[in-house]
């Protein structure tokens, strides 16, 4: 790395240079034996992170919660669920860490809290409790059901019956988690307070949860991208982010190219940067949704990031990721987890790693972790998974067409715990891990891929400090080429007369790709899937998932 370099990547905000770990507590590393990933297990892992070389971790809620959510439904925001820890285990985190150049940050939910939170509570307890407001209550509807037909995400309707009350009250998920009413301005403000409480701890920011559902407008049906969300973003802001050094990222299932730079426009007092899932919904079955099975469609899959790029390539800024504790493990839903693995979970990472924006890698990934499969219903855990069960039931599907349809998209599959090493429970735990243990952690596990010069981790390694070392890396220009070609996704990346060209075969395919004039250089290879390349000619012939990125100064 040269001296120049350095100053250039160092004028940026961190963030731009840095990628992100997402950790699930809950699966990541058991340290007492009782089953349940904890902090102190986070700790002790805290050196293999940094090897890794990210930035930072974003930390799925380790807040108090009856865990119906694992934990997306939080009863206490200033206190550490006691599976998981305590506070001084939390401020410990965040020191260690920050000790190892990594920041810590925060899983903010805030569309909604715990039914067992103090606010909900005291809401049922008493309807003049100031608490009654932060919640959305409506009367009976007209044929004295629920005010609308709207179903939650996990199942059933929106609405909840309190017969005490004589009223139903609104969540968008399971009804432990009742939706906050934003529209209440002491809610808002107790929000606010206790992200300042955070920050003022230590952390590096926050990812929010579903940020999108807090503007709505329930009485004209509009949940996601309502007409407050922008106000309250920027409300969000002045109170809370104006002034910190910190990462915001916020989860948005309705946000699309036309509405990104609402919320990350620099100009705008909102946020850095969405996770967007236009790659994830273009997987959807129209009918089924993520229930249904749609084959993997290489030209769907790059037009939308491609799109994301051009969209922000002046303002604005992307989080690049494939999956999360919610979505199917990368290599399994986009490569190769067979025969292939290796070689399809690094040209997966070379593809999306090099484009502009913050990486973030799920736990697991940087080892190739492939998605589990269960057999029986009683190996399952998730809420969503349940609820949909019932629904899937009513509508004729068999438990066995069921099972099969959520081995593939449901979200315990990518929850199984971290594989270590090869030993009893994949070094996670030294008991009987809350969910199954995937058993391929015999040959796949971080130890045994970290001592394969050849292993994915390695690659990993090498992604994170180029973006790091490397400013073409973090803000040259992008540029995508063969838009419709079926295999191949193929861009450059320029900065300052260098030009870093990335040529990606992401199927199972051989190909000859005809390289387009502006992508034709020598240069050096700086990253390759299955062999070293220093020249692009007028064609290239690659082989399945091979991929690699040259760079010409
Ligand atoms: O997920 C948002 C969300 O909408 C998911 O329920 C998503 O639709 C689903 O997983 C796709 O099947 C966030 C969290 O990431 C998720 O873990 C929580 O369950 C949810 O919010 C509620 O907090
Ligand atoms: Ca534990």
């Amino acid at each position: 790395m040269t001296r120049q370099t350095q100053t250039a990547t160092s004028a940026l905000p961190w963030w731009k240079t840095a990628t992100g770990y997402q950790i699930y507590p809950r699966s990541f590393c058991d340290s007492n034996g009782d089953g349940i990933g904890d902090i102190a297990g986070i700790i002790s892992k805290l050196d293999y992170l940094r090897d890794l070389g990210v930035g930072f971790i974003w930390l799925s809620p380790v807040y108090d919660s009856p865990m119906v959510d694992n934990g997306y439904d939080i009863s206490n925001y200033r206190d550490i669920a006691p599976e998981f820890g305590t506070l001084a285990d939390m401020d410990r985190l965040i020191v260690e860490a920050r000790a190892r150049g990594i920041g810590i940050v925060m899983d903010l939910v805030v569309n909604h809290c715990s039914s067992a939170h103090d606010w909900f509570q005291a809401a049922l307890k008493d309807p003049k409790a100031p608490e009654h407001d932060y919640f959305i209550w409506r009367e009976q509807g007209k044929t004295n059901g629920p005010p609308t037909d709207d179903m939650s995400y996990f199942g059933g309707s929106m609405w909840e019956w309190v017969p005490a009350l004589g009223k139903y009250y609104l969540h968008q998920f399971a009804k432990e988690q009742p939706d906050l009413n934003w529209q209440n301005p002491a809610l808002r403000q107790a929000i606010y307070n206790m992200m300042n409480w955070w920050f003022d701890r230590g952390i590096a920011g926050f990812r929010m949860d579903v940020i999108d559902l807090i503007g709505k407008d329930v009485d004209a049906g509009v949940f996601a991208e309502g007409p407050d969300l922008h106000p309250f973003l920027q409300e969000m802001h002045r109170e809370t982010l104006a002034g910190r050094d910190v990462l915001t990222v916020g989860e948005s299932w309705a946000v699309s190219p036309k509405t990104a730079l609402l919320y990350c426009g620099q100009e705008r007092g909102e946020l850095d940067m969405v996770f967007q899932f236009s790659h994830v919904l273009a997987g959807f079955h129209p009918e089924h949704g993520k229930w249904g099975d749609v084959p993997f469609d290489p030209v769907a899959f790059k037009q939308t990031f491609f799109d994301w790029q051009e969209v922000l390539a002046e303002d604005g800024w992307n989080a690049l990721f494939l999956s999360n504790h919610d979505l199917p493990r990368a290599v399994s839903k986009y490569g190769d987890d067979g025969a292939l693995r290796l070689r399809s979970a690094k040209l997966l990472a070379l593809a999306i790693h090099l484009m502009k924006g913050t990486p973030f890698i799920y736990q697991g990934e940087e080892i190739a972790m492939t998605n589990a499969r269960f057999s029986t219903m009683d190996q399952f855990r998730d809420v969503e998974t349940f609820g949909q069960y019932e629904a899937a039931l009513a509508a004729g599907l068999t438990r066995e067409e069921f099972i099969k349809g959520a081995n593939r998209n449901g979200r315990d599959n990518a929850r199984t715990p971290m594989q270590w090493e090869d030993r009893a429970q994949a070094g996670f735990t030294d008991g009987t891990p809350w969910i199954d243990v995937n058993p391929n952690y015999r040959q796949i596990n971080a130890k045994t891929d970290r001592a394969d010069p050849a292993g994915v981790f390695s690659f990993y390694q090498s992604l994170t400090e180029l973006r790091r070392c490397l400013p073409v890396v973090a803000i040259g220009a992008f540029r995508a080429f063969a838009k419709s070609h079926p295999n191949v996704m193929a861009y450059t990346r320029m900065l300052d007369g260098e030009k870093l060209s990335v040529i990606a075969n992401i199927t199972g395919e051989t190909v000859v790709f005809d390289v387009p004039q502006k992508m034709q250089q020598t240069g050096r290879c700086l990253l390759f899937t299955v062999a070293e390349r220093q020249a692009l000619g007028a064609t290239v012939t690659l082989a399945p998932y091979e991929g690699f990125a040259i760079l010409q100064r």
